[in-house]
């Protein structure tokens, strides 16, 4: 007797800014895995999140929000790895909000016309409906767009309706072998993720505070037997924003590092001791060359 063939491929989520796409794959996986906020612009880099099952496994690939304007480096980065995310997938999951219908959301969309995969429409926060009638003739628009491989109405952040879209994505992906052992969730280094959770508790702290060009390197990273000390700057474009992100007397950085320790902790399932310090790196989001060397491409 033959064993059944198990499915494995890509799944790109693509969007505009703060539809929901990080947040619907972190709850897909079961763990956090790509940092999210109120804010547009979370996401920087494509991140792989890994989901196996008995017989597929579905690699989702996080992208950041793809949006027009402000051409700096680190935007035209953003879309571009959002971009080349579309490229050698096995089906396109385009996530959209279940209210809202915006010009990004246009300009996506007709980045997705020249896409020769299955497009999954995914209609996200639909807890946020106060009136569910509004949703179906949404739904009736949003079918009108394109034409959709599937149209799943979700909530990403509630859970509902995740299996059903998971059993669609399913269909549309090829017979293959594994491609990552079954207990690997990421695709990204311990080190990356602990540098993106200190991102993520900055965004969370600062709201509107802070623009968005600041970034987070690891610079030090040890494991004594009994606990890992973690040393890591975060970069600020000028002297302001560093004493916006210290705060009166330390709090801020104090309430930053602690909120990212546990969650580092909860990561790497060790005590962590963490150093965290601001630096003044002017002008970077302007400069491809020191995004490269950060690891931006
Ligand atoms: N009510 C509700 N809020 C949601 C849902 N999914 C995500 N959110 C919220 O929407 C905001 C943005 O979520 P993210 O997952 O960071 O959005 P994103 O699309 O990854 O954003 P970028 O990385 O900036 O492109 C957060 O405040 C989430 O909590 C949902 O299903 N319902
Ligand atoms: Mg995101």
């Amino acid at each position: 007797m033959s064993t059944p063939a198990t499915r494995c491929g890509v799944v790109a989520i693509v969007g505009r800014p703060n539809v929901g796409k990080s947040t619907l794959m972190n709850h897909l996986i079961g763990q956090k895995i790509s940092i999210t906020s109120r804010k547009p612009q979370t996401t920087r880099h494509r991140i792989h999140g890994i989901l196996t099952r008995d017989d597929h496994q579905i690699i989702f690939a996080d992208t950041p929000g793809i949006h027009r304007g402000e051409d700096r480096a680190l935007n035209r980065s953003m879309n571009q790895a959002a971009v080349s995310a579309l490229a050698d997938v096995d089906v396109v999951c385009f996530m959209v909000d279940a209210l809202k219908w915006t010009e990004a959301d246009e300009h996506v969309l007709s980045l997705l016309r020249r896409v020769n995969v299955p497009v999954v429409l995914v209609v996200n926060k639909v807890d946020a409906l106060e009136d569910k009638e509004r949703l179906l003739p949404h739904l009736a628009f949003l079918g009108e767009q394109m034409s959709f491989a599937d149209v799943v109405p979700v909530s990403a952040l509630g859970g509902h309706n995740l299996k059903a879209l998971e059993t669609t994505l399913v269909k549309y992906l090829p017979e293959a072998e594994f491609w990552y052992d079954e207990d690997q969730i990421t695709d990204r280094s311990l080190r990356f993720m602990a540098a993106e959770m200190i991102r993520e508790k900055v965004f969370r702290q600062l709201g509107q505070e802070l623009p968005h060009q600041i970034t987070v390197e690891v610079e030090l990273w040890e494991d004594s037997p009994t606990v890992t000390n973690i040393a890591a700057a975060i970069l600020v474009e000028r002297r302001g924003q560093k004493k916006i992100l210290i705060g009166a007397g330390g709090d801020r950085i104090k309430k930053i590092g602690t909120e990212a320790r546990h969650d580092i902790e909860a990561l790497i399932e060790r005590k962590v001791m963490l150093t965290l310090w601001v630096k003044i790196r002017s002008g970077w989001s302007d400069d491809e060359r020191a995004l490269r060397s950060l690891g931006y491409d």
